[in-house]
């Protein structure tokens, strides 16, 4: 799937002074990160400028075109997961837990994965971008001073851009230094409560728009604009006028004012079709902490979880399926935005992992564990937790931990990656189904389900993985599936983000 649309863009190095405005730790590292992406944009270019004058002297002999290869550097945070095969699920009977071996061979391919789970400040900066856009969208708004310069309205030839884009370079002024227009947008994104009186981040205007091209779907035969390539077998008489059906996800706002996203079924009529729109409200539940557990005093997470300092580290939850896509699609285009037109389309987007690349990264890809770790339970030689959970009946800290810890708490698994084992659970891409890898390939298996509105509620699940620090050791193992329906938002699920990595197996040379 490929972002063909987003609402503001950002480019070049401004999106590295953003980075830096958060004032994150590692955002030094971007730096060196798109640096040599830089250089690379130039010798990818001048790549295409030289095969163009390239003379074609080959003594009519067939001698192919070829380029050299493209190496992506590491994205920052991530860890490459070399493709491999292995038996997902579970290769042995346990009636204890009612576990039935329903093991099957399957490969992926390779694939970057975030060495952590997503943390509270790494969320922050999506959330903190969403308020910024908002803001200068209405510092151009003329019902706020309309001040032309927070847009692009032409570009370097003069020509006109319509609409108009946000200009990231202009900074929002200081509440010191704005005037009463530019005041009252700056401040119009928070929320006073009328009876406590404290102020914070308004989470009801926290939305971000954003559309996906589903290249998938655009790809299949059925799909096909022309009917006459939608079968090839000549024998099969092609009607010109039939009328395929897709299923579309669409977002608007409606007469009451409130935002509505629903996917609608309509008879195929051009490539618009397979681009789904989303405006997803992607501020964190903090309530989740109460709903969560009944008769327990949680009000001090659903106030300091997602904005004290002091979690900036732990991972972040509240976030549902939903909220999580959205921020893999923030971080594709936040990503692709700050690159130039020649290697933005080569970079795969970011996205939540397969049930079965969550099942391979967290068993480093051997059919033989069942957790991160090589021991079959979750304690280590030298009689040490290898993971947060739950250790015992009403005994949560045993580990060290009552709720969440920090991401990277305990030693990484073999392929360097922390916390596949409790801490959160995690979001995958998948949509439940009980028999669920029986029915998917074996090659990149995979399952999804785009459910519409009107669907059961059943329909809306999806797949979650790697257990978290509520749950028992069972329930943290590598090999047991579990699901949440995608619009919940819960303490104890966050997410972590993957792109398949273009890579390439280097030949036997002639
Ligand atoms: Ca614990
Ligand atoms: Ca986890």
């Amino acid at each position: 799937m490929k972002i063909v649309k987003e609402m503001e863009v950002m480019k070049g190095i401004n999106g590295i002074r953003i980075l830096k405005g958060m004032g994150m730790k590692k955002n030094r590292k971007w730096l060196f990160f798109s640096f040599p992406l830089f250089l690379l944009l130039f010798s990818f270019a001048s790549l295409f400028f030289a095969s163009c004058g390239k003379s074609f002297i080959d003594g009519g002999e067939l001698t192919g075109i070829s380029a050299p290869v493209w190496n992506e550097p590491n994205p920052h945070g991530m860890v490459l997961i070399r493709r491999g095969s292995f038996e997902m699920g579970s290769s042995k009977n346990d009636t204890l837990w009612g576990i039935n071996q329903n093991s099957k061979g399957i490969s992926v391919d390779n694939f970057w994965m975030d060495e952590t789970e997503i943390t509270n400040a790494q969320y922050r900066q999506f959330v903190y971008w969403v308020r910024d856009s908002i803001v200068r969208e209405r510092l151009y708004d003329p019902a706020y001073g309309g001040n032309d310069l927070f847009k692009i309205e032409e570009d370097k030839e003069g020509n006109p851009i319509d609409p108009p884009i946000l200009d990231w370079k202009r900074p929002i002024p200081s509440e010191r230094r704005a005037n009463e227009d530019e005041l009252s947008a700056i401040r119009s994104v928070y929320w006073t409560n009328p009876v406590t009186h404290e102020t914070k981040l308004d989470p009801n205007q926290m939305i971000y728009h954003y559309s996906v091209f589903d290249a998938t779907q655009a790809a299949l035969r059925r799909n096909r604009l022309d009917p006459e390539r939608r079968v090839y077998n000549t024998d099969v008489k092609v009607d010109p006028n039939e009328s395929i059906m897709i299923s579309k996800d669409t977002a608007y706002v409606n007469e009451d004012g409130r935002i509505v996203n629903e996917t609608i079924t309509r008879s195929l009529g051009s490539l618009w079709d397979f681009l789904n729109t989303y405006m997803i409200n992607i501020y964190p539940d903090e309530s989740a902490w109460v709903n969560d557990f009944n008769n327990a005093y949680n009000e001090p997470y659903m106030r300091l979880y997602f904005n004290h300092p002091g979690y900036n580290d732990y991972p972040v939850v509240g976030v549902s399926w939903e909220q999580a896509n959205a921020f893999c699609a923030w971080r594709t285009d936040f990503l692709r935005k700050s690159l130039d037109n020649a290697i933005r389309n080569t970079i795969e987007p970011y996205r939540l992992p397969t049930e079965a690349e969550f099942e391979y990264a967290a068993r480093s890809g051997k059919s033989d564990r069942i957790y991160p770790w090589r021991q079959d339970g979750p304690i280590g030689d030298k009689n040490c937790f290898l993971g947060n959970f739950k250790p015992g009946e009403g005994n949560y800290t045993e580990d060290g931990h009552l709720i969440t810890s920090r991401v990277a708490s305990f030693a990484p698994n073999e392929f360097g990656l922390y916390d596949m084992a409790g801490n959160v659970a995690e979001w995958t891409s998948t949509a439940f189904l009980e028999s669920g890898p029986e029915i998917m390939n074996d090659v990149n298996p995979q399952y999804a389900y785009n459910a519409a509105k009107e669907d059961p509620y059943a329909l809306k699940k999806k797949v979650v993985r790697g257990g978290s620090w509520k749950d028992v050791a069972h329930f943290i193992r590598s090999d047991i599936r579990s699901f949440e329906y995608q619009n919940e938002q819960r303490s104890y699920i966050g997410f972590r983000c993957v792109r398949t990595q273009v890579g390439f197996v280097k030949g036997k040379k002639r």
